[in-house]
């Protein structure tokens, strides 16, 4: 079976990315593997952060991996919090502030259209590969739902009447940004259609 390094210290994608792999792949963490560093994240883009994600377990360990950087684009906000996601409110991690800035500097905006987008990048025998995943939605006026994580609570897919925190893993999976990205990378390895 195929064998790959998850570059995150993300309890939560780990979960989702490893209901989505199933038996297709062996995914390897990075406690697995005895990394214990923080990666820096000193990107501009999701592209550029997963990049630096998988490239410094590719480089330190040798093993096929990947990293995936994602987050939360808000029209109205001008794409923020974008790439800084994790650490909008100043603290990387705290979600509950993260979500209440969010509210905050959306007090009495009409425009509530945002998407989760996620950019996975896998070095496989050697070679860089890019992924990519996409949600449309809208964010709600106030959190509801206890599963999930981060921006969870106030993201309304599209086509849906709750939040991804309302979901299951499995419905969240199936339609989100990472699930959609890890699809594509399942179908590379196992299929072998191309990433770009
Ligand atoms: P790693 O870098 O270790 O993978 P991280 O949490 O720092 O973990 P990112 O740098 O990609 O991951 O930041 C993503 C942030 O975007 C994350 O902390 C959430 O705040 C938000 N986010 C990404 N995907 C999300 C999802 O599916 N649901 C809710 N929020 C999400």
């Amino acid at each position: 079976m195929r064998q790959l390094v998850f570059a995150t210290n993300n309890r939560h994608k780990l979960d989702e990315v490893a209901a989505k792999v199933g038996d297709h792949i062996k995914l390897l963490t990075l406690e697995d593997i005895g990394c214990r560093e923080e990666i820096p994240e000193t990107g501009c883009t999701f592209r550029e952060n997963a990049s630096l994600k998988s490239h410094y377990i590719y480089d330190k360990y040798k093993l096929d991996c990947f990293g995936d950087d994602s987050g939360l684009e808000v029209d109205a906000l001008n794409n923020e919090p974008g790439v800084y996601s994790a650490r909008y409110a100043g603290t990387h991690g705290n979600h509950e502030a993260n979500i209440d800035k969010v509210l905050a500097r959306l007090a009495g905006e009409a425009n509530r259209n945002a998407r989760f987008h996620t950019v996975i990048s896998l070095i496989w025998n050697g070679e860089e590969h890019f992924f990519e995943g996409i949600v449309e939605g809208t964010i709600r006026n106030e959190r509801s739902g206890a599963k999930g994580f981060g921006y969870d609570p106030i993201f309304q897919p599209d086509g849906y009447a709750v939040t991804f925190a309302e979901m299951t893993m499995e419905e969240k999976n199936r339609i989100s940004h990472r699930g959609r990205a890890m699809e594509q990378l399942i179908d590379f390895l196992v299929i072998g259609s191309s990433g770009h």
